[in-house]
């Protein structure tokens, strides 16, 4: 069976997140987790059935914070990284050679400093592709300015690590700032601007003298917190949940809840039907208590939904009420959830239903 493998991006600081599985359903691994992705990436997880076995990080980023330790909280996940990080609380420390197993496949870490002293690249058994951090970017390279960077280690661990792997070998970054996914070893060899073709290593040191780059803005904030594996503080840890009711973030992006915490909790929220009026009269039948704006209304009635009380919105299968909670946020509304799975769900799930036949 063949293996699962998905890039996901982190916009605000141009990262890469990569999910790696041994097959549909098997063990997986995430690469360079972002704390502010960290239910989306879950929400992945277990919608591809995956047991999570590890994060790794290629290193400790300057730029964000990892999420190692909110998907270890979540999904049980062991932590990690380079012996050379200097990061404390991570179940496992990486050295050359050493092997990440996940299922039948396994990644062998490669010592790759100079962006960082404690910089590691992932190469998948077969040697197919590879996670190549901050040493290589797609026709660039991790700057050598900071966090114990040196050009000349740059260069060598490039030289050394990556480009003794077959030019088909892909890889794949952990930041591009232009929107560039994917590269191969044969490529980055003959056209890196900074050391492939006839370039030496004294021309890549005076190239990455001169690079000028502004520090991350970050920075402050994200390398102390990486040295503890991200361990979130309680102010970090209330802005990143809605703490009204046990919701679950879709991949899609979506707030579900689930129907029997409604049924416990209908007199604390707004139950709102976005169907059409013949539906909410018709067989399915509706939640006691729901009210009825049909979808195509929404956006012009928002003004007789409250505020203060939390809404969960309904349709027929949590198709349409999703984008009603879209619609509710663009209005401004923050205590707002999607039925998981809408009346059909709730129906099937035995729970009390108004009007409609069977
Ligand atoms: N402007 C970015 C800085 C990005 C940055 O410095 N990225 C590092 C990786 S952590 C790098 O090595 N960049 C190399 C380059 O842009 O050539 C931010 O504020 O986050
Ligand atoms: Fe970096």
């Amino acid at each position: 069976m063949s293996i699962v493998f998905r890039q996901l991006f982190d916009p605000p600081s141009s990262t890469y997140t990569y999910l790696l599985a041994d097959r549909p359903g098997g063990e997986a691994v995430v690469v360079d987790p972002v704390f502010e992705q960290s239910r989306r990436d879950a929400a992945l997880v277990a919608e591809l059935g995956l047991t999570l076995r590890f994060t790794l990080e290629t290193h400790i980023h300057a730029d964000h914070v990892t999420s190692a330790t909110l998907l270890r909280r979540r999904l049980g996940s062991e932590i990690a990284l380079s012996a050379r990080s200097g990061a404390v609380g991570a179940q496992r420390e990486l050295a050359q050679g050493d092997r990440i197993a996940f299922g039948s496949r396994y990644l062998e870490v490669r010592e790759t400093p100079g962006h960082t002293l404690g910089c590691l690249t992932y190469v998948l058994d077969d040697e197919s592709l590879a996670l190549t951090g901050d040493c290589l970017l797609i026709r660039g390279c991790g700057r050598t300015d900071f966090q114990g960077g040196d050009a000349r280690t740059l260069y060598r661990s490039i030289q050394r690590e990556i480009f003794t792997l077959p030019d088909g070998c892909l890889l794949y970054p952990a930041h591009d700032y232009r929107g560039l996914t994917a590269t191969s070893v044969g490529e980055e060899k003959r056209f890196n601007p900074r050391l492939g073709g006839d370039l030496s290593e004294d021309d890549f040191v005076g190239y990455m003298r001169n690079l000028r780059l502004a520090h991350p803005k970050q920075m402050q904030l994200a390398v102390p917190a990486n040295l503890k594996c991200g361990v979130p503080d309680k102010e970090q840890g209330a802005r990143a949940e809605p703490s009204w009711a046990p919701l679950e973030l879709t991949f899609a992006g979506v707030w579900e809840i689930n129907p029997q915490w409604l049924e416990d909790n209908a007199a604390a929220v707004q139950i709102l039907d976005v169907r059409e009026p013949e539906e909410f009269v018709g067989p399915l039948g509706r939640i006691p208590g729901a009210v009825l704006i049909p979808l195509g209304e929404l956006a012009r009635r928002v003004a007789e939904l409250s505020r203060e009380r939390p809404i969960v919105a309904v349709c027929r299968a949590g198709g349409r009420s999703a984008q009603a909670t879209a619609i509710l946020h663009l209005a401004g509304f923050t205590l707002v959830a999607n039925l998981a799975g809408g009346m059909l769900r709730w129906r099937a799930e035995g729970h009390g239903v108004e009007g409609g036949s069977g």
